[in-house]
């Protein structure tokens, strides 16, 4: 068996939430991350056939029956998953009936999965749903972001555009727009039930008053687009308050569109 704390997947999670962290993204034990791995990528690195521990859901995922994920742990902080990762995420296989976590290995202090796990394994699902590389779903807080939900309409449609006026590279990185959903309790079911169907059409998704979730087919892709759509909330927290003179047009936007071969949303152009 090879070092399983030499393990690619490991270092970039590792890595990923040090650089969230030191970006203000996730404040104490703020954010989670789960994220797909293939059993030949783990093989090397653990016995798949040795469960620690069965973890029970309160929803039952049996689409994802067999999956492999790595998922930070509830409570845990990001900043300190790079010095101590066994303790702060774990390894886990999808039961046969979808019903609960086995645990392959982490979560060393008998801890347990993010406390939105409903939301990243729902979706998974319907994110695996629309494209089979998809592997990433990503949860943290950014401070302009959270700051635009108190002072912007709660409204997908107009909330994306307001996102796409800050700057030209926002509709080029995310032409499929940003799902929102006004205020709810965190952690529940509820709104994990409720986000998940917002991922059959949308990768990023902002929770009112409290935070951002994005997906991906790698680390590097759901950072990219959290990172877009927290620069372009900065912008808005810029200049919500300025006597703006220049500003970026739905006709601009259709000519980025053209160029750079972009599909948005029908109607929201
Ligand atoms: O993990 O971010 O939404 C703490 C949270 C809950
Ligand atoms: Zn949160």
């Amino acid at each position: 068996m090879r070092n399983i704390f030499e393990a690619p997947f490991i270092k970039e999670i590792a890595d990923t939430t040090a650089n969230m962290y030191r970006l203000g993204w996730n404040e104490r034990n703020g954010g989670n991350i789960s994220m797909i791995l293939d059993e030949q990528e783990i093989e090397n690195y653990l016995d798949i056939n040795r469960v620690i521990r069965e973890i029970p859901l309160t929803v039952a995922f049996p689409n994802l029956a067999g999956k492999y994920f790595v998922v930070t742990g509830t409570g845990k902080y990001f900043k300190n998953i790079k010095d101590n990762p066994s303790l702060n995420i774990g390894i886990m296989r999808v039961s046969e009936d979808g019903s609960k976590m086995n645990l392959l290995w982490g979560y060393d202090d008998g801890g347990k999965f993010t406390s939105e796990i409903t939301m990243h394994l729902g979706a998974h699902e319907k994110r695996l749903g629309v494209d089979e590389n998809h592997r990433v779903v990503m949860h943290a807080h950014p401070t302009n972001l959270i700051s635009m939900t108190h002072v912007h309409e709660i409204d997908d449609v107009k909330f994306t555009k307001t996102l796409w006026g800050t700057c030209t590279e926002c509709i080029v990185i995310f032409p499929d727009g940003v799902a929102i959903l006004p205020w709810m309790v965190s952690s529940s079911d509820n709104l994990g039930l409720v986000s998940s169907e917002k991922f059959k059409d949308f990768r990023i998704l902002v929770w009112a008053l409290h935070g951002m979730t994005v997906t991906g087919t790698s680390l590097d892709e759901a950072f990219g687009l959290m990172e877009t759509v927290e620069k372009a909330a900065d912008i808005y927290m810029h200049i919500v308050n300025c006597k703006v003179k220049s500003s970026i047009t739905d006709e601009m936007l259709r000519q980025v569109c053209n160029d750079f071969h972009l599909e948005t949303k029908k109607g929201w152009l």
